[in-house]
């Protein structure tokens, strides 16, 4: 198939709530979304940075430029036969992961269509057991104004079924956050998300934590660190998890050889789309180190692409993909995805392609900018 054309839209959505995390405060999320055209098909794409360089240094504005004048114009006119391809003809431009992802997560849409099957079981194809047919899934709390709001949140998401809780942290609301929410909920699952708010001389802190019977403490350290998340890790007894840190299928590689992490959440955006993210996941699979897909705050069009990643065999924690309501009162595509209640798990959906259908008026609605891209 020859990808004609491709059309980018700049989307700008409200959040259910306020998500606040170590790098900044969010009551609207952006992101970008791709429509790529050929052979009468529609493949979808999110890019899933957002309007301040606080997790990534890219942001929607960085990957419009670097994808309408960079990316787009090196796949368009192309054959496109399977998707392992692409990684390569956007391998000239350097970093840019999540603007590189949103054409990664389009062509895997567009080819799983055109073969009649879903994301999921195209993604699986190198497995003898395919994909999971549901996938465990836990909620990502953001900061709130005490922990007493913390607590609260946390009692309505187990109320809801999500059965592992995730919070955000920074100095100084830490170590009794932690404390707080494991006395009162003495069973649950709980993790640490840091977003690389904290130096190895902090260690400390991450040492007192060690009775908390954390899952897991998440990107304490740099953004780019391998080396002191390496030497942190002996210091303390929690598992430790690297999100930030790594970029692609060589930082798992360098992380896994220095040591420097229990496990890894993988968001594909940020290793620049499902091939290599794939590929991170067999790595870690090898050497019996597990892993999570991680989330974004995506639409329906980016969490149905979490939900075919997720549910590839070697990821054996619970992801950051939560039920659309948690995020928007209303989404961009449908239909909505729900929690089955019973054991924190949300359906991979399994007709062709992602499997979501785009509500083209909704995302008009919510697009400040679009524009096309046609094959010469
Ligand atoms: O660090 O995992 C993170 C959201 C935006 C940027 C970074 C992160 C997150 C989350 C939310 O934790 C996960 C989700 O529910 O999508
Ligand atoms: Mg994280």
């Amino acid at each position: 198939m020859i990808v004609e054309q491709i059309d980018l839209y700049h989307v700008s959505q409200e959040l259910v709530s306020p998500f606040v995390t170590s790098f900044g405060h969010q009551l609207r999320r952006q992101c970008l979304i791709l429509a790529l055209h050929a052979d009468g098909l529609t493949g979808w794409g999110e890019c899933v940075a957002n309007s301040y360089p606080g997790y990534s240094y890219e942001t929607s504005g960085t990957a419009w430029l670097i994808l309408s004048q960079y990316l787009i114009p090196a796949v368009l006119g192309r054959a496109l036969e399977e998707p392992e391809q692409v990684p390569d003809w956007m391998r000239s431009v350097r970093g840019h992961p999540l603007a590189k992802a949103a054409i990664d997560q389009a062509v895997w849409d567009i080819t799983s269509q055109r073969d009649g099957i879903s994301f999921a079981r195209k993604l699986a194809q190198p497995y003898p057991e395919g994909p999971k047919e549901r996938v465990e899934v836990g909620v990502s709390i953001g900061i709130q104004p005490a922990i007493t709001d913390t607590l609260n949140v946390i009692e309505n998401h187990l109320k809801q079924g999500y059965r592992r809780i995730k919070l955000k942290i920074r100095p100084g609301h830490d170590l009794e956050l932690a404390r707080t929410a494991r006395d009162a909920f003495p069973d649950t699952p709980i993790m640490l998300d840091a977003n690389s708010a904290y130096r190895l001389e902090d260690a400390d802190v991450f040492r007192a934590m060690d009775d908390l019977q954390l899952l897991m403490i998440e990107q304490p350290l740099g953004y780019e660190d391998i080396y002191d998340h390496s030497r942190l890790r002996p210091q303390i007894r929690s598992p430790l998890c690297l999100d930030e840190s790594i970029h692609s299928l060589d930082h798992a590689r360098y992380a896994l050889a220095f040591g420097a992490c229990d496990i890894i959440n993988i968001k594909p955006a940020r290793v620049s789309g499902w091939t290599e993210a794939r590929a991170v996941h067999d790595l870690c699979r090898k050497q019996d180190v597990p892993v999570w897909c991680g989330g974004m705050l995506e639409t329906g069009i980016g969490r149905a692409a979490q939900l075919a990643l997720a549910s590839l065999p070697g990821f054996t924690l619970p992801g950051d993909i939560s039920a659309t309501k948690r995020y928007y009162r209303e989404d961009i595509a449908r239909p909505d995805f729900e929690l089955n209640a019973g054991d924190s798990t949300i359906n991979v959906p399994d007709n062709p392609g992602l499997g979501v259908e785009v509500d083209m008026t909704r995302l008009q609605a919510n697009s400040i900018r679009q524009e096309s891209f046609r094959a010469r």
